[in-house]
């Protein structure tokens, strides 16, 4: 059996097609990104793990807020999702100083106007999780803006529900992934609106590559911590004099299998689900 779809969409690693209407398939690739680059080698079941994490987290915080997931494929890697009327901006919590709210912390002592207390270093964890809502830029990167900025793109009583709704969620997947030997420093969510302009999680949540995972057992603050999916690939990428410009290098074979055991652990070890389980039935993340 096929079927045609549209294609509506491409991110730097994931794919989106029109299945309907209502309804879209996002689509999971292996491609993975460093330095803002994507590498020319696949790391084999990234696509799958992320997918199956992004639909753990949705079945067990959808009493914080409904999500656009309606069903998985048996590929493992391709979601199919509600059709939402996206905000537009990104909505990021930090837990922790690290990427561009320590950039933004060294420059002015805030982030996104949240006024931080002096002589913080480098990956501490911060007095509370702040939201640090961002623009969407079309290409380049994203910029930080503060609470009056993303007020001017969403109205004020949306803003304040992203922000009530984004703590809420990294504060309950922060304390579960901790308990299991990962700190989430921070995340990045994308919600919409459903067509009775109800707010609903969207996007892929809560996975390595729209959070900074490190290593809970490795953690010292005072500067920047292991990633703990992409490591073995910016280490390799450091050895090379790469000028972080595509295109990037291909990876050697045992980066590759290093990196996959990685990104197959964070699954586990957040899911308590052997990762073979999850490709034999996605629908074991669900339930
Ligand atoms: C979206 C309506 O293009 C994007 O990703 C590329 C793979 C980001 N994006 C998501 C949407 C979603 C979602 N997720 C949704 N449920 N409904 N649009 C649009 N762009």
């Amino acid at each position: 059996m096929s079927e045609i779809v549209a294609h509506v969409g491409s991110g730097k690693v994931r794919e989106l097609y029109a299945l309907d209407d209502a309804r879209l398939l996002l689509v999971a690739s292996d491609r993975i990104s460093t330095f803002d680059v994507v590498l020319p080698t696949e790391i084999p079941d990234k696509g799958r793990v992320l997918t199956g994490l992004a639909a753990f987290w949705f079945a067990r915080t959808r009493h914080l807020v409904p999500n656009h997931l309606l069903a998985l494929r048996d590929d493992g890697r391709s979601t199919e999702c509600r059709r939402l009327e996206m905000l537009p901006i990104e909505c990021v919590v930090r837990g922790y100083l690290a990427g561009s709210g320590w950039k933004d912390y060294v420059a002015s002592g805030a982030t996104s106007g949240h006024a931080l207390p002096s002589g913080m270093r480098e990956s501490d964890q911060l007095p509370e999780p702040i939201f640090t809502p961002a623009t969407k830029a079309q290409s380049g990167h994203d910029q930080n803006i503060d609470a009056e900025q993303a007020s001017q793109l969403v109205g004020p009583e949306r803003f304040r529900e992203v922000e009530r709704v984004g703590l809420a969620l990294y504060e309950h997947a922060a304390k579960y992934a901790r308990e299991r030997g990962i700190v989430i420093a921070d995340t990045k969510f994308e919600f919409g609106l459903d067509d009775e302009g109800r707010l609903v999680l969207g996007d892929e949540a809560l996975t390595p590559d729209s959070s900074r995972f490190w290593p809970a057992d490795e953690y010292a603050p005072g500067g920047a911590q292991p990633s703990f999916d992409k490591q073995f690939v910016r280490d390799y990428c450091e050895t090379l004099g790469w000028d972080k410009t595509a295109p990037g290098p291909e990876l050697p074979d045992d980066v590759v299998a290093g990196t996959r055991v990685r990104y197959v652990e964070a699954f586990e070890r957040i899911t308590g689900i052997a990762f073979a389980d999850y490709v034999a039935d996605p629908d074991v993340v669900l339930r």
